[in-house]
């Protein structure tokens, strides 16, 4: 692992992932990283919960690493999306508690990354948001389909179309998270506290008991199926190139529509 720290502490399982430099930012060696350490967590009996993080203060994910999304065809955009939204998936339907401490940014695929989790605890600087479409594409990693979720579909709409960040008290406030606390070694005792308690209780009701609630909301087939697809789409426009040259160089983009 270069790309992500982990950490055993009691029955917690703790991913860290860590690339400061590029705020924590997802590439495909991080996905695949990130791949590896929740198989091993979720296979390993001594496990009773996973806590997703990121290293330092100012970031949990800052998205996906738009550099080397600005190289890719739609066709392979595509791909990445459904690979990732696999990943995803499989955070979600994990059958041990996964909770996402958000420490700072979280926004397009680090927002995706958190909602994946079963529980999220925010430090009072955490960042939310959708904002995608300053780069001409539009979320990839299942964000149109659990944000709609957890905020009800105006909110999410309102989110994603205008790539508003908002602050950790106003995701509090509409329920994007669970909880707010003022630093991130009080969000790490929180989720520790929490993987505690729920390591007392029979796995067999805790594993049913996620189970269960996913299964009232299932994966659906067509909203993600439809976000991959638009997602390449989008990755094939020219607005997709200026949007992604604009963030390289630090300035707002100029869309032509095409
Ligand atoms: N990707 C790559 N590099 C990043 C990213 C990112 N998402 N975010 C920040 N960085 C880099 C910056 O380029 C900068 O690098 P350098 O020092 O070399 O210029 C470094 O991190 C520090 O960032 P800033 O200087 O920009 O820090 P600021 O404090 O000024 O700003 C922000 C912080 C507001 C978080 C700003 O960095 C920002 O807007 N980042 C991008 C946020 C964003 O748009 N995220 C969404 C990305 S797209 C996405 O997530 C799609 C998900 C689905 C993908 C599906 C298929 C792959």
């Amino acid at each position: 692992m270069n790309l992500i720290k982990t950490e055993i502490s009691g029955a917690a399982f703790i991913i860290q992932i860590s690339r400061p430099e590029a705020l924590n930012a997802l590439n495909q060696n991080v996905m695949d990283e990130l791949r590896q350490c929740l198989q091993s967590a979720s296979q390993n009996n001594d496990i009773a919960g996973i806590v997703i993080t990121g290293d330092g203060e100012k970031a949990f994910v800052a998205g996906a690493d738009i550099k080397e999304l600005a190289m890719v065809s739609g066709d392979e955009a595509t791909k990445m999306a459904r690979k990732g939204q696999n990943l995803f998936n499989s955070i979600e339907h994990c059958l041990k508690p996964v909770i996402a401490v958000v420490n700072g940014f979280a926004l397009g695929g680090g927002c995706e990354l958190a909602m994946a989790c079963h529980i999220r605890i925010a430090t009072e600087n955490a960042r939310f948001g959708q904002p995608e479409v300053n780069l001409g594409i539009i979320p990839g990693y299942g964000g149109t389909q659990r944000l709609p979720q957890l905020v009800g579909r105006a909110k999410a709409l309102e989110l994603i179309l205008t790539a508003d960040i908002i602050p950790a008290a106003e995701a509090l406030r509409i329920g994007l998270v669970n909880h707010v606390v003022l630093t991130k070694q009080e969000a790490l005792d929180m989720a520790l506290g929490m993987i505690k308690k729920i390591a007392a209780k029979g796995p067999v009701a805790i594993a049913k008991s996620i189970e269960s609630v996913n299964a009232g909301y299932g994966f659906e087939e067509k909203g993600y199926e439809a976000e991959a697809r638009n997602f390449g789409a989008c990755a094939e426009t020219g607005d997709f190139k200026e949007g992604t040259k604009a963030f390289v160089e630090k300035r707002a983009a100029k869309f032509g529509g095409k």
